[in-house]
């Protein structure tokens, strides 16, 4: 899939870069009736389209709302050929929901006919001056871009808590679950988007120009969707496509570097490090324990100004280090745009993460329980595992083609034990007893009265010893047996509380993993 114009026939979409753009009549096919699909189809409606939304599952609110707007729907199950009211329609232009796989027959069929193909962030930068006309005094938000492996929204959330301090009004959107449209279409106006773009959004978008971008760090993630590490990181580096102002960038991830020197930037756009160490004269970093800016400030080739410190960040629950790295990029963020630096300590100061990020569930007998259940890929796993000396690990679920096996190596030797989760245990199982042979292992099945996190809580009680941590960081998506990473994180805790006797609650129903004689074990 491509999100470039210039097909046959799409000189009319060529054209569409306004909100006052021609857009009455238009034919539009709408891939998908998520979030995304209905903030899509909604929009267009409103700039009185003919939108068709082709769908697979449909959720009935949004069936009763596609009604009342006026937009059209044909569902198809499954959608594994194009429908002939699609046919019929003759579509202008495709816009795909960012979880459709580029090789869907919708998307190649659209493609072979030369229709454009767009994701939502492309339409949405396309009609971002629907509220503020440029020279009219009320200017259109400016967007800032951040994708990365992991830490996006985190990152996202700390930019826009910095930039509201500053007394700007912003909207952070995207990925974080806020469709960009939605923000765009805002009457309240704002001054600034902070857009979370993943891998899939980055791919259907082109045009975007933002104020300053962000690619935190790229490791092997969503591979069976972009069919190779190679293509996943081209939809990363789209990030800094165009950017008008800052390129921030990790120093400690030299691919990230690499896409800044290979981008097509705007004339002035300048590169902006950040991470751990201390800073050059255009960075960000740490000098002694102290977050500083060599980067937005005149004097920055002889002085360096402080934004924090790292036990500062430590005493709000952000010591982490991969959670001071995304202080420094969103201060980056944050200085492009001219916030000040005690509107920065403020924002800090009263920042909270969000749940199910090395979330501290319970401490007893000497040992944490940790939920890090947003820990959804090797990556992730790593940099939590990396904070904790002694480490009795809940892992496994949905790996998404990425290999599991380095992680393994890597952090094998501070481990106290694990416990397998997932309905496919085997690549871990696999690296394990490559790796380390002689490490308990232990793997967690529901039962009939018990649940499979139940069973993976008390697993790992029984080999966690006092100074320990019980970290559940999966290193895999969660969907084969929970809802998505929260419900495994809520499942976690009240197991947790359950096993330590505080949670009445937990009902301790079995969550449909299937049945088995309980525990097995590799350990000797
Ligand atoms: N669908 C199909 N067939 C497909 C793919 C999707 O029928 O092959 C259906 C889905 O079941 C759904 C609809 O199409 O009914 C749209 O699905 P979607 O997966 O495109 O998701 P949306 O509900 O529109 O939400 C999307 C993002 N989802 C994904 O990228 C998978 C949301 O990110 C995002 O918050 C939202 O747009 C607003 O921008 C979620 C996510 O998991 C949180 N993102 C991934 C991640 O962070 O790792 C990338």
């Amino acid at each position: 899939m491509t999100a470039v114009d210039g097909h046959d026939g799409s000189s009319r979409t060529d054209a569409l870069t306004s909100w006052t753009s021609e857009w009455a009549g238009l034919r539009v096919g709408v891939l998908g009736l998520g979030v995304t699909g209905f903030s899509v189809a909604d929009t267009l409606a409103e700039l009185r389209s003919d939108v068709l939304v082709v769908a697979e599952k449909v959720d009935e609110r949004y069936r009763l709302m596609l009604d009342v707007i006026g937009a059209r729907l044909v569902q198809a199950v499954p959608l594994a050929v194009v429908p002939d009211e699609l046919v019929a329609l003759d579509p202008e232009l495709l816009i795909v929901s960012p979880g459709f796989h580029p090789d869907h027959p919708v998307i190649t069929w659209a493609l072979e006919r030369g229709i454009p193909v767009w994701g939502d962030v492309e339409l949405a930068w396309r009609l971002r001056d629907k509220v503020g006309t440029p020279g009219s005094g009320s200017e259109p938000a400016e967007w800032i871009a951040v994708t990365g492996t992991n830490g996006k929204t985190t990152t996202v959330q700390l930019t826009a808590a910095m930039l509201a301090a500053g007394g700007l009004r912003v909207a952070p959107c995207g990925n974080i679950g806020v469709p960009v449209l939605d923000a765009v279409r805002d009457p309240q106006g704002f001054d600034v988007f902070v857009v979370e773009l993943s891998s899939y959004q980055l791919h259907s978008t082109s045009s975007m120009s933002p104020w300053a971008a962000v690619c935190l760090n790229v490791a092997e993630d969503h591979l069976d969707w972009h069919g190779s590490m190679e293509a996943y990181v081209a939809a990363k580096a789209r990030v800094y496509a165009n950017t008008r102002t800052a390129c921030v960038y990790n120093r400690a991830d030299a691919r990230t570097r690499e896409m800044v020197e290979q981008a097509d930037v705007v004339e002035g756009a300048r590169a902006i490090g950040f991470d751990l160490g201390v800073p050059g004269p255009s960075d960000v970093g740490i000098v002694d324990g102290i977050l500083v800016d060599r980067a937005f400030h005149d004097d920055r080739h002889s002085e360096a100004l402080e934004i924090t410190t790292v036990s500062e960040l430590e005493s709000v629950g952000l010591g982490a280090p991969h959670t001071v790295a995304d202080v420094l990029a969103a201060s980056a963020l944050a200085r492009s745009v001219g916030v000040s630096l005690s509107a920065i300590r403020d924002a800090l100061a009263a920042f909270r993460l969000d749940r199910h990020r090395i979330e501290v569930v319970a401490t007893a007998d000497g040992i944490a329980w940790i939920d890090d259940s947003k820990a959804t890929n090797p990556h992730a796993a790593s940099a939590s595992l990396s904070a904790f000396p002694s480490v009795v690990w809940i892992a496994g679920g949905l790996l998404k083609g990425v290999d599991i096996e380095p992680l393994v190596r890597q952090r094998a030797g501070g481990l106290r034990g694990v416990v397998l989760l997932g309905e496919d245990r085997t690549a871990l199982l696999d690296a394990f007893q490559r790796h380390a042979p002689h490490l308990p292992l232990h793997e967690a099945r529901g039962t009939e009265t018990k649940t499979v996190m139940s069973v993976a809580v008390e697993l790992a009680a029984a080999l966690a010893r006092p100074g320990d941590v019980v970290l559940l960081a999966p290193a895999a998506a969660s969907m084969d047996q929970f809802i998505d990473y929260s419900d495994r994180g809520d499942r976690f805790a009240s197991a947790v509380r359950n096993y330590l006797g505080s949670d009445p609650t937990d009902d301790n129903t079995p969550d449909g993993a299937a049945p088995s004689n309980g525990s097995g074990q590799h350990s000797d």
